[in-house]
């Protein structure tokens, strides 16, 4: 009797009943903004190769921050406004990307109610090949970001912004962005950190997709 109950179960499971439908995040791309080998890049803890991450996701996972409001630490960027964070124009041309000022700066998208995520996008900037510094984002319940702090991704290995130092490594910005495992994070706000580049000390966002349901 017990066999048989386990037996069902099973058969279940492998007819789909049960597992969730999973399917792997095919991100829509810009166009590339340059060709061939970027320049040498010299800066501390840089990737030595991109590498995609292959990022499962249930059926109906969307991205949630389509038009979704933005705030920042900078609330008059210097080029570009903060909308343009979720307007899903990716492009890397002018017109498509938002200035912030030097130093530490955010941006923060709220998705309007928690959200179970599997997967962030990010375009920083990629008409020219650049390192961003201290990369850091996180998913929180709280708007000020104080309590329930979820980090998804920490670039800032030595902890120069002060927010605890990070394992993952820098990254030479191209058309492709950066995609990022959320790993099923639960949280209603989207906050990214950056701390100017190997380009200039300015901050620079084109968009920000978040994968959830
Ligand atoms: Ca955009
Ligand atoms: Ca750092």
């Amino acid at each position: 009797m017990n066999r048989m109950i386990v037996f069902t179960v099973a058969a279940l499971v492998a007819g789909g009943a049960v597992a969730e439908e999973m399917a792997k995040l095919e991100l829509q791309l810009p166009a590339p903004q340059f060709a061939g080998t970027p320049k040498t890049i010299k800066t501390p803890n840089l990737e030595r190769e991109a590498v995609v991450p292959e990022i499962m996701v249930p059926a109906g996972t969307a991205n949630v921050a389509a038009g979704k409001p933005v705030t920042s630490s900078d609330d008059f960027p210097v080029i570009g406004e903060l909308e343009y964070l979720t307007d899903s124009d990716k492009e890397g041309s002018d017109g498509s990307y938002i200035e912030l000022g030097p130093e530490l700066q955010w941006v923060q998208i709220d998705l309007g109610e928690a959200k179970t995520l599997y997967a962030i996008a990010l375009w920083h900037y990629h008409a020219q090949a650049r390192a961003y510094r201290d990369v850091i984002i996180q998913v929180s319940d709280d708007a000020g970001f104080a309590g329930n702090v979820q980090t998804l991704f920490n670039n800032d290995h030595d902890n120069s912004s002060g927010l605890g130092a990070g394992k993952d490594k820098e990254y030479i910005e191209t058309y492709m962005g950066k995609l990022i495992d959320a790993k099923g994070a639960k949280g209603r706000y989207v906050r990214l950190y950056s701390n100017g580049s190997t380009g200039s000390d300015m901050n620079h966002y084109i968009e920000v997709e978040v994968f959830g349901k």
